[in-house]
């Protein structure tokens, strides 16, 4: 590998120990760590290495590790679903998962000397954690009603599962890809509302027509049939969200038929993975190099590096829709076949809801359950004439298909639970925030809150209509936990970020803040008193 980017002197602490020794290499460990336990490990191994496979040492729950999956498009089979319900279920009350803002799933209360037989229960079902932390691609994102939907213009399934297998050698782990600078992001979104914030990514597909006379279509694209409108996607790159700085991705000016997107993944990946920068971990993000290099420059390399020349972009996209949140009861394309979203408050499971969901998909669908980036579940494929008896299940009493609307669209980070970055607590108090606020206002429309525990922005507060990001703040003299209050998200069609509009009110003080914003600006009304 080159980097042209920095000296071996100027290396960071994380560059230093990747070079030491590749992360990936704790794979062939596992047996050896699960034998001594996790108070023997070197602490490198224990504190960053082994998120290569997915483990991460909690230090809020010394012993107690958090193990992030990969669910490529949040599309997962309930035997793979009831795997994982198993292995949280032999944690008892240390044991949980939480569906991620990235369509994903994490595990809780995980002991080490269970490593070997976790791995070996998840690979006998499909499923790896493998390179979904530290410096690598995070999980892929895609449409979570690919498949299903009428209206979108491309099924993102086995694209997204393809550039899966090659990142991660088929969940095996590719060393290849395994040292980049940072974290990367990728999302391809096919429907009409982009559905998985891809401005938001350091790499996404949106999809374009593109037009022309053909003689923009270099080999070999010159096959392509003209001047009819060829299917394809326009690329945005640079998105990202740190403590620091926050940007939505910016157009590339490069359209790719579906059949290119993998190969452009990787030559993006390659020259991120050799050009990006390495000296100081907070400019380390896509977004940094591109600034440096300017746009041609990033585009050339990419070029090169895909050993043919990027057509110009499609001069629109085809996001021309509101965002759809999926919760509530769906028709499908096919005939007779509806899809179900399930409300999972803050996206908080504990196997026994596992268990559930896995049983509802067998019964009543095809066995297949979807995850959403707002941490919600989807079941397809449930016949028309099933769904009367779904709705009697009493499940859906908690994970409900008619959500009020504030819970509807509640997403929170981990948070102070787990999280030790958090600066403060997020899900319980996210929750019961929300059930206090429905209970004394009637409102009018869905309002989208979304909580995060620090300036990290796990729970995306810049794509909210409400964003709340956790901050330490004073009142009366004392320290409390606070929050910075963001506006002005837009999802979906014309998609841009919110911004900080407040800064430091005490969580305690919160609720009449929040109760005043709903009214004023999203038409709620306070309820009736009842008379005394
Ligand atoms: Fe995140 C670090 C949780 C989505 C930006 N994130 C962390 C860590 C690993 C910190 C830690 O070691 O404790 C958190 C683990 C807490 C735990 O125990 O659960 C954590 N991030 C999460 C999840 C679980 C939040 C959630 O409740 O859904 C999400 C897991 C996604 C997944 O399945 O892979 C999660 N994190 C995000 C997102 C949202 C997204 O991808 O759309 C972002 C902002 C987008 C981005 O990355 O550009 C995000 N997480 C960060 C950052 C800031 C990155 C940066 O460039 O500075 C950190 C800190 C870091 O990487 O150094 C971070
Ligand atoms: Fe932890 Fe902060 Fe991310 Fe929340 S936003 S999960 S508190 S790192």
């Amino acid at each position: 590998m080159t980097d042209t980017a920095t000296t071996t002197t100027s290396l960071n602490k994380f560059e230093k120990f990747k070079a030491e020794k590749d992360g990936l290499a704790i794979k062939d460990e596992i047996e050896k760590i699960a034998a001594l336990g996790w108070e023997a490990m070197d602490e490198t191994d224990r504190d960053h290495r082994l998120k290569w496979v997915g483990v991460f040492f909690r230090p809020v729950t010394p012993g107690k590790f958090m193990m992030r999956m990969r669910i490529p498009n949040g599309i997962l089979t309930s035997s793979q679903m009831r795997a994982l319900a198993e292995v949280v279920q032999r944690y008892g009350d240390d044991g949980n998962a939480d569906i991620t803002t990235r369509q994903n799933i994490q595990l809780r209360g995980i002991r080490i000397e269970d490593l070997p037989d976790i791995f070996n229960k998840l690979h006998a079902v499909g499923l790896t954690s493998v390179q979904s932390g530290m410096d690598n691609v995070r999980n892929i994102t895609g449409d979570p009603i690919a498949g299903l939907d009428a209206d979108e213009l491309y099924d993102t399934r086995e694209l997204v599962q393809q550039i899966q297998d090659i990142l991660t050698n088929k969940g095996q782990g590719n060393p290849e890809f395994t040292n980049l600078p940072r974290k990367f992001n990728i999302a391809i979104t096919g429907g009409r509302d982009n559905s998985v914030h891809a401005e938001i990514n350091d790499l996404a597909f949106v999809p374009a027509f593109r037009e022309g006379s053909g003689e923009e279509f270099s080999t070999p694209y010159s096959l392509l049939p003209t001047p009819q409108k060829v299917f394809g996607f326009n690329i945005i790159v640079g998105g990202f969200f740190s403590a620091k700085r926050c940007e939505a991705a910016i157009p590339l000016n490069a359209w790719v038929p579906p059949e290119d997107v993998v190969a452009v993944c990787r030559a993006v990946l390659e020259v991120f993975r050799d050009h990006g920068l390495r000296a100081n971990r907070q400019k380390a993000r896509l977004m940094w190099l591109i600034d440096e290099w300017g746009l041609d420059k990033f585009r050339q390399e990419v070029e090169q590096r895909l050993g043919k020349s990027l057509i110009s972009a499609a001069a629109k996209d085809e996001i021309d829709w509101e965002k759809r949140d999926h919760v509530g009861v769906y028709k499908q394309k096919q005939n007779d076949l509806n899809y179900v979203g399930l409300n999972v408050p803050v996206g908080r499971l504990y196997a026994h809801d596992m268990f559930e969901i896995a049983r509802l998909a067998e019964v009543y669908g095809s066995g297949e359950i979807r995850l959403t980036v707002e941490q919600n579940i989807i079941i397809p494929n449930i016949t028309d004439s099933r769904l009367a008896t779904l709705f009697t299940e009493s499940i859906l009493e908690r994970f409900s298909l008619n959500p009020g609307l504030l819970t509807r669209s509640l997403v929170s980070c981990t948070g102070a639970q787990f999280c030790n970055f958090a600066l403060i607590e997020t899900k319980n108090r996210a929750l019961a925030m929300i059930k206090a606020l429905e209970a004394e206002l009637i409102l009018t429309q869905p309002v989208r809150i979304h909580w995060t525990g620090c300036p990290n922005s796990c729970g995306q507060p810049q794509v909210a209509d409400i964003g709340l990001m956790g901050t330490k703040t004073r009142k009366n003299g004392k320290t409390v936990e606070g929050v910075d209050i963001y506006m002005g998200g837009k999802v979906g069609k014309e998609a841009h970020l919110g911004t900080c509009i407040t800064k430091g009110i005490p969580c305690e003080d919160l609720q009449p803040v929040l109760r005043t914003m709903l009214i004023e600006q999203f038409g709620a009304r306070l309820r009736e008193v009842a008379a005394v």
